[in-house]
């Protein structure tokens, strides 16, 4: 049995690319057995402006979502980042161990920081350092997450080896856990990036709660090329991602994708996909919806995770406290 954590940030309505790429994984450690911890990042999200009323209803929304996907509360710790103070103590201490170049050469805050020039926070900065920590207090073995986390995951690491080896065995070395096929969902309008639930327009992402209309729409307006064969190839980078999608939701190969559309074009692709998509997400949203009718209830569930979760953090505290020298 293993230690398997991951967190996502409450910053909108997640989107497939999130639920492929860290939910699904996260349900299936859970299902073989192993002991999870899995949060929503509030602390992370603040770190661009949040409006106070959408967050809160974001992290309302992401405990439903994240049920609705299968996550047991009995089975897999759930809670708010926010809640369990560890969280932020552990990343001051880890301040103080990392460097400014490492932060500096890290990729989301130079793609996030760009053209903000002077007014950039240090919470951006200094965001990578609050993940480690959310990892360390834990003594987490694997941490399931999308392509683009490798970077940060990295660090996480570094930053366990560099206090092991100044004050004495403490944290445990995370491994990464990212899937063959799904761990980097790209922007349906712009296919050269990753969906994502920032970015400027919602057309290059399909939301968790978008309804069919609005998936068949999105779909016929995804970005493809010239080609008029179906069939899987990286560089035709707008089809891949949408062969992609059609795999994780329908579970079918690529060759056995490919052999249904011979003869047919991008038209009959994309209608039948759009429906795979909408068949896929109307249990869940069902589910979504019946969850935040409750709002007591998920926050109940939300706070019970974290009693359990600040005793296992306290813990790992009162070590890291000692050897660092601040308990008399
Ligand atoms: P934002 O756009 O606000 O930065 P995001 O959509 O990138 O957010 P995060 O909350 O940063 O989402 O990520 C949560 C989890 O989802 C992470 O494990 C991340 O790697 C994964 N993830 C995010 N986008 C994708 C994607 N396009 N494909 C696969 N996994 C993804
Ligand atoms: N940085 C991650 C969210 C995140 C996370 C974590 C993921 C914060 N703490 C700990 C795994 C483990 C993101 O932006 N997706």
């Amino acid at each position: 049995m293993s230690r398997v954590l991951t967190a996502l940030q409450p910053s909108g309505i997640l989107h497939i690319g999130n639920y492929f790429g860290a939910i699904e994984p996260m349900v299936k450690m859970q299902d073989a057995g192993n002991e999870n911890f899995l949060f929503a990042v509030d602390y992370h999200a603040i770190t661009v402006p949040q409006d106070p009323e959408e967050l809160r209803k974001n992290l309302l929304f992401a405990a439903a979502a994240y049920l609705a996907a299968g996550v047991d509360p009995v089975k897999t710790t759930l809670f708010q980042q926010s809640r369990v103070p560890q969280h932020t103590e552990l990343a001051w201490i880890l301040n103080c161990v990392t460097n400014m170049g490492e932060l500096e050469r890290m990729t989301q805050y130079k793609d996030k920081a760009r053209g903000k020039g002077e007014s950039v926070t240090v919470g951006l900065f200094s965001y990578p350092v609050l993940m480690a920590a959310d990892i360390l207090l834990y003594n987490t073995d694997i941490v399931p997450v999308g392509d683009d986390q490798k970077q940060h995951l990295e660090l996480a690491r570094d930053l366990a080896e560099r206090f092991n080896k100044r004050f004495g065995e403490t944290f445990v070395v995370p491994g990464v856990q990212i899937r063959k096929t799904g761990a980097r969902i790209m922007a349906l309008d712009h296919p050269e990036n990753k969906m994502s639930k920032s970015a400027p327009s919602p057309k290059g992402f399909i939301s968790l709660m978008d309804d069919e209309k609005t998936v068949l729409k999105k779909m016929k307006s995804a970005v493809t090329d010239s080609g008029t064969v179906i069939e899987y190839d990286e560089s035709r980078k707008g089809l891949a991602n949408l062969m992609t999608i059609y795999n994780l939701v329908t579970g079918k190969s690529y060759e056995e994708i490919a052999a249904a559309y011979v003869g047919k074009g991008y038209g009959d692709f994309k209608t039948d996909l759009a429906g795979h998509v909408s068949a896929f997400l109307a249990p869940m949203q069902e589910k979504i919806s019946k969850y935040l009718a409750d709002p007591e209830e998920l926050k109940r569930i939300l706070e019970e995770g974290a009693e359990k979760a600040r005793g296992i953090a306290e813990a790992k505290m009162v070590e890291v406290r000692k050897v660092i020298g601040v308990t008399l």
